[in-house]
């Protein structure tokens, strides 16, 4: 297990604020009221979810179950005119971006490729590749630099770009190719790394033997590692990496330190590889508690504010349950659409192929 030291920290997980020589929050009772509502409203979204791959309604899901704060806390320092490239655990950032949940899990459904328009919440997708967005959201950023829209002191036109990625991922090469060149180019790129310490049964202390935020250094950029398990200080560290991104000034790496505290997917089994004694430790420091236990403690959360939140998840979930099992199969034609950006022909060929199979079933139905 690896220790806490030489971490940003600014909530602990007794809910006390805590000082940073460096890094200082700016969110007031009402956005930390408001993150405090994300965080429990994404929680509900992933149980759900989950459910409703056990259920069979989804062929697979990604639970995020612990890694609320590292998620809405970055996501919720980004402006409008950013844009992300993500895993396929990033529920939470998509949450934050003005992704319908539903939306979600017609991609987990395998009823939707893109299951939402990227331009509109400047959100790209599940990346299930490890790492390969990474080298996307570089070129993205690069590509921001040559249009001019960053670096030119108007802050309602500077652009950044944030790549979400796992602790695993730091080991791909394509993560490592993408680090070269944000640094080359001094690329507006916020490298997001969420240290869950486990890359489904590899753990992170196998795979580094420094703290992944150490690693920034030999590329050229800094490197900050930060509890993951904090909102506010997630908040804190990615608003700081956005700045000088967009200030033209080059890219960051930040390594929030947290835990997945559920399995990798609902495939997958984490007692056959992880000690119950680390899912106990893990559980005092969940992200929902500790800024509840503030709140609650400046009274600015209170019984009727939590009564009427359980309220909003609850119609969220139902929300969910209800239209997920409406979701319509697709044409299986569809799966021909948006392959290459023009005609191919032979994929016109297969596609051709696929039609007679399917009325050729179809005579036989009837
Ligand atoms: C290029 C590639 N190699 C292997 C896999 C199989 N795979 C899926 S998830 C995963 C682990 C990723 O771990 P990490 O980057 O820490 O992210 P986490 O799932 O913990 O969020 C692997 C190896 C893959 N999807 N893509």
């Amino acid at each position: 297990m690896e220790s806490l030291e030489a971490t940003v920290q600014l909530l602990s997980s007794m809910g006390e604020l805590v000082d940073d020589p460096q890094f200082h929050s700016t969110l007031d009772g009402a956005a930390l009221l408001a993150l405090y509502r994300d965080m429990v409203l994404v929680r509900q979204l992933d149980q759900q979810a989950t459910a409703l791959q056990r259920q069979g309604e989804l062929g697979l899901w990604a639970p995020l179950l612990g890694q609320e704060a590292a998620q809405i806390g970055s996501a919720r320092a980004m402006q409008a005119q950013d844009y992300v490239f993500s895993t396929y655990r990033e529920h939470g950032v998509a949450w934050c971006r003005g992704v319908d949940p539903v939306d979600m899990l017609r991609f987990w459904r395998g009823t939707a490729h893109q299951a939402w328009d990227a331009n509109l919440h400047r959100f790209y997708g599940y990346q299930v590749i490890i790492g390969a967005h990474v080298l996307h959201a570089t070129g993205y950023a690069m590509g921001m630099s040559k249009d001019g829209r960053t670096g030119t002191g108007d802050l309602e036109k500077d652009q950044a770009v944030v790549a979400y990625f796992g602790d695993g991922a730091m080991s791909e090469g394509d993560v490592n190719e993408a680090f070269v060149f944000a640094t080359s180019f001094q690329s507006p790129v916020v490298f997001f790394c969420q240290n869950n310490q486990w890359a489904i049964s590899e753990p992170t202390r196998r795979q580094s033997v420094v703290p992944l935020a150490q690693r920034a250094q030999g590329f050229g950029m800094p490197g900050i590692r930060v509890d993951g398990n904090d909102v506010i200080a997630c908040h804190a560290v990615t608003m700081a990496a956005l700045d000088r991104a967009r200030a033209g000034k080059g890219p960051t790496l930040i390594e929030a330190f947290t835990y997945r505290m559920g399995a990798h997917t609902t495939s997958d089994d984490p007692t056959k590889y992880r000690d119950s004694a680390d899912d106990e430790l893990w559980r005092s420091r969940d992200p929902i508690d500790r800024l509840r236990i503030y709140l609650r403690a400046q009274e600015i959360l209170n019984e009727k504010v939590e009564s009427e939140l359980a309220s909003e998840a609850a119609y969220l979930a139902e929300r969910m349950r209800v239209s997920c099992r409406e979701l319509a199969d697709p044409n299986p034609l569809t799966m021909f659409d948006h392959v290459y950006s023009g005609p191919d022909a032979r994929l016109e060929r297969q596609r051709l192929e696929v039609e007679a199979i399917l009325a050729d079933q179809e005579t036989k139905v009837n």
